[in-house]
């Protein structure tokens, strides 16, 4: 495949002034007539030809200006179009046509039909699927939409903007027309046909509009898409709020399918779900689920300012919307719900997902600088690492003139195809900073390390603190140059409470407030006026990306644990201690016995969980030990899976087993008579009562606590916390087995709780998964055309159940391998991102590395493999 690189960048030689597109939808295929408004850009050679991307199309008629052009003026395959002897200056008209078929459409990119709806996705590179077109993100335009399609098959026919026209047709047929005034890419087209039922609502705008919203579902469904209205009508008021961003159009429309490719997409005015991220009530879905929604709902809405209004110059500023947007995201779900949880979960989800792909093969920078298929950096790098750093910028400008940077931002750049230098420009005027050194976070890819030291001195009552930064080359090469770190801080007395203390820099750092912006490699800060020594609490809220190794002592720590006002590193200090613990205990041998937690570090452990003054949530966040992979990404080299899932289970049972009585007391009592509530608070009080039955189970080794919790369950959170245990722990034994036929049973209709049903047993922790996988593939209700199902079946068992997927005799890699390869000729998209899995094969030890290596090689040489999936298992090899 041929690579694409940043430094490449030139703008069309034509511009696009307007789409008009009539879309007929039979069964069987489609026919597209698109007819383009061009204008030769001023500057262009007057003889350049247009040049039109595709993507398995058939070119069935093209004309310019009204005349069909002859064979000679143009030269037409599946992917690309291109058209000479246009005119020198001026406008001109092409008219193409082309027919497709959603039917064999199993990419689920361009138009599919799923469960019988027409439904589209192109970004990055779909609408090249339905029609030739300059399909890159600069190429802005109005468009003019028409559906037609048998009324009685798909009575609802929507697209984007606002609908201008609807009427009846010949033969049962029926027709609709969209207009949308705002210039878009082609990324943010979508059309949506079928038989649906829908949710109606209106918001009131705050300059007065009213705009009518619809959450379209399949039939039947309706009523469970009530969160996620309420959800983004929280979103509209949200917005206005906090970044004064008002909705543009008369309609804001959602649409739920049952197959989609990823979480959500924003198309303007119709964003288009994956159903996962709209349907539910008590009965079918999670607290996590119902937490999930209401970020994806608030994610795409937030896309209409930060990706469709101000959209992105080329993909290489990805970043520029991806970014941005999670970072509005999780400030909308840090005000709805606990502000210390929503980052604990975001910083762990970081860690757990961008830092293994920042430190390793896969590596590339927060704007990579070439590609050879977009589709592969939709990652946590461009996504998670980049809301990372929006989130710096605004620790480093301060609320306000961070605010009045986004102002800028969306006045100078409204409409335009903006880059991350237009981005970072608004915030050095408004912040009155150079921001060219920050610019490297965009640049530089890899974790920095922060090392941190401190000494007291107690004659002088002096406390001097030293930071350094350090990044190594990775895969990627792309230097390593000292960054700008700011760094939250507290020096905590012993009442818990901050100490104030003047500080003094030295070296190439600055200290602004509660934060040290360190620039340079090294800095001390010396702070003076302390009546005695403080505790450091460094690094507050995770304020950079960074890997912290903070030589402090356990007794420190343990304090911080205890005391640090600042809730987040309080979490920290315990999690780092018992990460750090699992971590050791790891390296030593399979069956080794000595406890991993000493009992200073569980006593904190569980004085925080019985800590009624902390919010259940937090609570319950503090007992949720570090993952599996995250203690063997600690570990970095020779990690033995078995080894890291005995220590931290052995971990779990003895915390259960010291804090029987507290588990008990915390997971008793339930299901409580409160009639279920979705809000974050009753969730966190479901989150407390469950994490407390796992200890409590593992503890015993009796499921029966489990079981009970699963038959009296009246809400889906109660019953799959019940069966998770029941999965996991006793994987095999008859109260599991007798509990997961149940659960099928009751739920056999709804493919989003069959997909609980498939995760569960996918992740058992037990070499037999290997066997069970293989059994849920041949299940009736397995199908590789189902995202869900397959991310459910493959994905979790590859990146979720690190016991079976790393068998030592290697069937799980061959397992997943031979899956990916028939996944890859229907869904290329799918099977490339579960194939991430495989590029830790470096950390392993030996037998295991080398299987893994062997697994990549095989897969390499498969012929016709994907660009998607060629590219992922290349880059992993390296
Ligand atoms: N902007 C979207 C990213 C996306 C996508 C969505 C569905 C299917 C394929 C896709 N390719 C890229 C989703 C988002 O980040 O909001
Ligand atoms: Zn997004």
């Amino acid at each position: 495949g041929q690579i694409v690189k940043l430094t490449d960048y030139r703008p069309t030689d034509f511009v696009l002034r307007g789409v008009d597109m009539t879309l007929r939808l039979f069964e069987g295929h489609a026919d597209v007539v698109t007819i383009l408004a061009f204008e030769r850009r001023e500057g262009a050679a007057a003889d350049a030809p247009l040049c039109l991307d595709g993507d398995e199309l058939i070119l069935e008629s093209i004309a310019v200006d009204g005349e069909i052009l002859p064979p000679s003026r143009y030269e037409a395959t599946p992917d690309a179009l291109v058209v000479s002897e246009l005119p020198e200056s001026g406008g001109f008209e092409v008219r193409l046509e082309t027919r497709i078929a959603p039917e064999e459409n199993t990419k689920l990119m361009g138009l599919f039909r799923s469960n019988g709806i027409w439904c589209t996705q192109c970004e990055a590179e779909g609408f090249r699927r339905i029609t030739y077109f300059p399909d890159r993100p600069d190429v802005l335009a109005p468009y003019k939409v028409r559906i037609e399609a048998e009324k009685a098959v798909a009575p609802v026919l929507l697209s984007n903007g606002n609908p201008v026209e609807a009427g009846e047709l010949a033969d049962g047929r029926h027709y609709a027309v969209w207009d949308d005034p705002f210039k878009k890419p082609s990324y943010l087209f979508a059309v949506v046909a079928g038989d649906l039922d829908a949710l109606h609502d209106s918001f009131v705008t705050m300059s007065g509009r009213t705009v009518a919203l619809g959450v379209y579902t399949e039939k039947g469904r309706a009523p469970q898409a009530s969160y996620a209205m309420d959800a983004l009508k929280r979103s509209m008021v949200w917005d206005e709020r906090r970044f004064g961003r008002e909705y543009d159009l008369d309609v804001f429309n959602v649409v739920a399918i049952a197959d989609f490719n990823m979480g959500a997409m924003e198309n303007k005015g119709l964003n288009v779900f994956n159903h996962k991220y709209v349907l539910l009530d008590q009965d079918i879905a999670t607290d996590t689920d119902y937490a999930g929604v209401e970020t994806v709902i608030a994610h795409e809405y937030f896309h209409n300012w930060t990706g469709n209004r101000i959209t992105c110059r080329d993909w290489f500023q990805l970043c520029l919307k991806e970014g941005l947007t999670v970072y509005r995201d999780q400030e909308f779900s840090a005000d709805e719900r606990e502000p210390t949880v929503q980052r604990i979960a975001s910083v762990r989800r970081l860690k757990a997902h961008q830092f293994p792909e920042d430190q390793g093969p896969l590596q590339h920078p927060v704007r990579p600088g070439e590609y050879r298929e977009i589709n592969n950096f939709y990652t946590a790098t461009v996504y998670d690492k980049g809301a990372e750093v929006v989130r710096m910028i605004a620790t480093l400008l301060g609320e306000a003139d961070f605010r009045k940077g986004m102002d800028l931002y969306f006045e100078r750049h409204d409409g335009d195809a903006a880059t991350i230098e237009d981005f970072l420009a608004c915030f050095e005027e408004a912040g009155g900073l150079d921001l060219s050194q920050f610019a490297l976070w965009y640049a530089q890819a890899g974790t920095p390390t922060l090392t941190v030291s401190e000494s007291w001195d107690p004659k002088e009552r002096r406390h001097t603190v030293t930071l350094r930064q350090s990044l190594t080359q990775g895969a990627a090469g792309t230097g390593t140059e000292p960054m700008v770190l700011p760094v939250r801080f507290g020096l905590v007395g012993g009442n818990g409470e901050d100490r104030r203390a003047e500080g003094d820099v030295s070296g190439e750092a600055r200290l602004k407030d509660d934060v040290i912006v360190l620039t340079g490699e090294e800095a001390t800060i010396t702070f003076t006026g302390l009546s005695d020594r403080p505790y450091l609490s460094v690094l507050r809220d995770f304020s950079a990306p960074v890997m912290l190794e903070h030589q402090q002592s356990e007794a420190e720590r343990l304090a911080l644990g205890r005391l640090d006002p600042n809730l987040f590193n309080r979490w920290r200090a315990l999690d780092d201690l018992i990460a750090e613990a699992l971590t050791s205990a790891a390296r030593r041998p399979l069956g080794d016995e000595e406890p991993a937690l000493k009992s200073a570090i569980v006593d904190a452990l569980l004085a925080s969980a019985d800590d009624d003054e902390l919010a259940p949530a937090f609570r319950a966040q503090a007992l949720t030990l570090p993952g599996e992979s995250d203690v063997a990404r600690q570990l970095r080299e020779n990690v033995d899976p078995d080894r890291v899932h005995e220590v931290v289970d052995a971990a779990r049972v003895a915390i259960g087993a010291k804090g029987l009585a507290l588990f008990e007391r915390l997971s008793t009592g339930r299901p409580s008579a409160e009639p279920f509530s979705p809000d974050a608070e009753s969730a966190g009080r479901r989150a407390l009562a469950n994490t407390a039955l796992a200890y409590r189970c593992a503890a015993t080794g009796d499921p029966a606590a489990a079981v009970a919790q699963y038959r009296a369950a009246s809400n889906m959170t109660d019953r799959l916390g019940a069966l998770a245990i029941l999965a996991h722990r006793f994987a095999g034994e008859a109260a599991c087995e007798s509990a997961l036929d149940d659960f099928y049973r009751r739920y056999e209709n709804d493919d989003l709780v069959l997909d609980k049903w498939f995760a569960l047993q996918a992740t058992a922790p037990t070499y037999e998964a290997v066997e069970t996988v293989e059994r849920l593939a041949n299940h009736p209700r397995f199908t590789m055309r189902n995202p869900n199902r397959v991310r459910t079946v493959f994905g979790s068992f590859a990146a979720g159940n690190q016991v079976a997927f790393h068998r030592p005799d290697g069937a799980g890699y061959r397992w997943v391998a031979e899956k990916l390869a028939a996944l890859d000729r229907i869904n290329p998209q799918i099977a490339a991102r579960i194939a991430t899995t495989f590029r830790a094969w470096r950390s392993f030890e030996p037998g295991r590395r080398a299987k893994l290596e062997e697994t990549l090689r095989q897969l390499s040489e498969i012929k016709g493999l994907s660009k998607d999936l060629q590219d992922i298992v290349d880059r992993s090899r390296k």
